[in-house]
Parts: C-alpha cells; structure tokens; sequence
C-alpha cells in the first residue's frame, strides 16, 4: 500500500481551518487537523514545501516509521510549526488505518474504556454578574463541568472573556492587536469568582479555570492556595511552561489540581512535570502534540504517574482533531476530561462531523477511523482570512505573555 498524493485544504468558515489529506493507491484517503491558529500559513508552508514531496511513494500503515521520519529524521525538531504538521501526517495516517481495517480508531488504541466522555465548557462575562448568569446557563445545558473566566475591575482586557456573547474567538482580523494586563488585579479578583459561583451553584459542578501562562511561579502558588475552599477540578496553565520547575513552587504551596500544556508541542515538555507529579493534566493536543503516536505514549508516561489527560479543545482545533480526541478519550485509561467548546454552525457546512453531546458528554459513532469527512466544494466558499492572535502588555507598556 502506498500514499500517492497529499494535499492542503485551507478554509475560513467563520475562522481559519487547515486540513491536510492524504491520499493512497487503495482508494483510500485521510484526514489530519493541522490548524495553528495565527500562524496557518506556515504550516502550510512546512507542509507542502518539505514534508508531502517525502511523504508520496510511503506505505501509509507504517504510522511508527512515519512518525520518527518526520521527527528523528529532522534534524530542526519540534517546534510548534513543524509539530503541528507531524501530528496532521499522523492524524491522517491513523485515519487510513481506521477506514482500512473498517473499524473506528478508538478499536485500535485498545477499544472503550468508556461509552462516553465528560467535556467542560466555557462560561464567560464582562463582570461577576454576568460571569455567573452564564455559569447558570451553561449548567442548564447539563454541562457536568464550566470553565470560568471573568472580566477583572480595573483590568480593560482579560483573557477568555468574549466580546460576542454568543461565541469565545481570540484571533482577530488582521495584524495582533494589543491588550492590557495587570496581574495584581486579576489575583485579588478571581478568589471572590469562585467564593460567588460555589455560593450560587453549589458544590456539584466540576470548576475549571485558565490563568493563561499570566503568573510567575510565587503569583500562582498564591492563587492555587487561595482557591482551594473552591476545590477546583483544575487551574490551568498558572505560570508560562517554559520554566517546567516553576511548577514546583506551585506543588509545594497549594493542593489546587494543576493542567497545563496547550502550548506544549512533545514530551520532552512534560518530563520533569511528570516524572516529580508537579502537574495532574495533560492538555497538550493531537494536533500540537505529534498526534496520535505521540500523545499514546506521553499518556502511558502519565498514567504511570497517575496523571490524566485533559486535551484543549478550543474552537481553534477543527472538528478532524475534536473526533480524533474523542476516539483517544474513550480508549485510554487515564482520561480525565476534554474541553469543549462548540464550533459556530457554519463549520458544519465544511466538516462532517460523527460526534455528539448529550448531557455533558460526548460520543463518537463507530464510522471506521475518525470518522469526519471535508466537503471541499463547501470549504471553497469560504477563503482564507487573515487574523491573529493578540499580544499583551502591562499597562505601564511592558511587553508581557498574553
Ligand atoms: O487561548 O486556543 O484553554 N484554552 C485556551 C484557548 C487558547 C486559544 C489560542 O488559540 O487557552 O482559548
Ligand atoms: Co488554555
């Protein structure tokens, strides 16, 4: 069997997907997530320019091969850019394997370990109030577990809060526009949310919240500590991962579950914050993260370890990488939980999708592989559109992480 083409879809149904498909001597084709948001066009580039002339003539089941091809191979490893064209190859590769064998993925990363699984989402607003109506909604929806996130008083932009009620998007048309941050504010705030929405809505709702990589290691060992009468299922990304040992100060201060990893692209990231239990969830994605070869093994690291997975989830992944996730999701042992946030319904036009919610969790059908088809007659209709991610200053003009 052997890969005889591969091609880059590139579409913008409300925001900007990529989408490689690789195509085989057997009919046969799959499909790979390879979205970064922000930076779409270079992966394009990495793809196109230097990974698909290799690709063509290999036989598409040797997804280990593959994987070390474009990985040990290299001798300019990792890196978002190039990670995130591995996993769309691997993605791709996996979802040959599936449609070949005529079985859906989550059969060959050892079968159900459960029928379904618990998603959070996203409840966001301008202030407390709003910030807890949306809780109360999202709750009504039967979402077990709500990510929340406020605007900060004094603070004019925050992380995670959105402009469009309806809808969280962080990229903005055009070049990176700029936002304000004072940390101080923020970590004299996010106590009170948490002491209003367990007053309000009780202790059975899981309570998830992102600090969005804003705190240096003592900052954030103070606020992992101060919401703990919250028991939060996790804070999120509470110092910028670069520092894998800043997550110690974190540990040895406070009992508040730490995620972190969106950023993260292989699990040379995540060594020390594993091997020394400094971190409880993985959130580095298949798509970022070498896809479904790589993720398989850093997941074993974890769960040796007793730590779960928690992959990112946001609208900026595509429907490919959400099912993909729910296939591994369901499969492994050590799944914790998998953010969801819903795409806007016009992605549906371009991707069809096998997933679905109820009652705070998701299910995939057993469609053989990932089992999510691309109508590009559909995706033609809407091009490419430039946008960006934001970047973040502190208000005296430093520049800081946003
Ligand atoms: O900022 O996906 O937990 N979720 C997040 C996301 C990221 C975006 C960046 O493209 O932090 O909202
Ligand atoms: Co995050």
């Amino acid at each position: 069997m052997k890969i005889t083409n591969a091609k880059v879809i590139v579409c913008s149904p409300g925001r900007n997907f990529v989408t490689l498909k690789i195509y085989t001597d057997q009919g046969v084709y799959g499909l790979g997530d390879a979205t970064l948001n922000g930076m779409e066009k270079a992966v394009v580039s990495y793809l196109e320019d230097y990974c698909i002339p290799s690709l063509i003539g290999k036989d598409p089941r040797n997804t280990e091969d593959i994987w070390q091809y474009f990985y040990r191979g290299v001798y300019w490893r990792r890196g978002a850019v190039s990670m995130t064209a591995v996993s769309a190859i691997d993605m791709a590769l996996w979802d040959i394997k599936g449609k070949m064998l005529n079985t859906p993925l989550y059969n060959l990363l050892g079968g159900k370990s459960r029928e379904k699984v618990m998603v959070y989402c996203h409840a966001n607003g301008k202030d407390l109030s709003e910030t807890m109506e949306k809780v109360g909604s999202e709750i009504n929806k039967g979402f077990k577990a709500v990510r929340v996130q406020s605007g900060v008083p004094g603070i004019e932009h925050t992380y995670g809060v959105s402009k469009d009620s309806k809808f969280y998007e962080p990229a903005h048309k055009g070049l990176p526009h700029e936002e304000s941050w004072e940390t101080s504010k923020y970590l004299n705030f996010v106590p009170t949310l948490f002491k209003k929405v367990r007053e309000l809505y009780g202790d059975n709702i899981h309570l998830l919240h992102d600090a969005h990589h804003r705190c240096s290691p003592i900052e954030a060992s103070r606020l992992a500590q101060e919401l703990e009468p919250y028991h939060l299922f996790w804070l999120e990304d509470p110092v910028s991962g670069e520092l894998q040992e800043g997550l110690r100060l974190i540990r040895q201060h406070s009992t508040t579950p730490i995620a972190i990893g969106e950023v993260f692209n292989s699990i040379y990231d995540y060594t020390t914050l594993i091997t020394e239990q400094l971190i409880d969830y993985i959130r580095m994605p298949l798509v970022h993260g070498g896809g479904i070869t790589h993720l398989l093994k850093v997941a074993a690291m974890a769960s040796v370890y007793q730590i779960n997975t928690g992959f990112h989830g946001a609208t900026d992944l595509s429907p490919v990488n959400l099912a993909a996730a729910i296939h591994f999701n369901t499969a492994v042992n050590n799944f914790g939980i998998q953010e969801y946030m819903p795409h806007q319904e016009i992605v549906n036009e371009v991707f069809k999708t096998n997933y679905r919610f109820d009652d705070g969790f998701l299910t995939i059908d057993d469609s053989p592989g990932i089992g999510v088809d691309i109508d590009e007659k559909a995706a033609l209709k809407f091009p490419y559109s430039m946008a960006r991610l934001p970047v973040n200053r502190k208000t005296d003009g430093t520049m800081f992480n946003w």
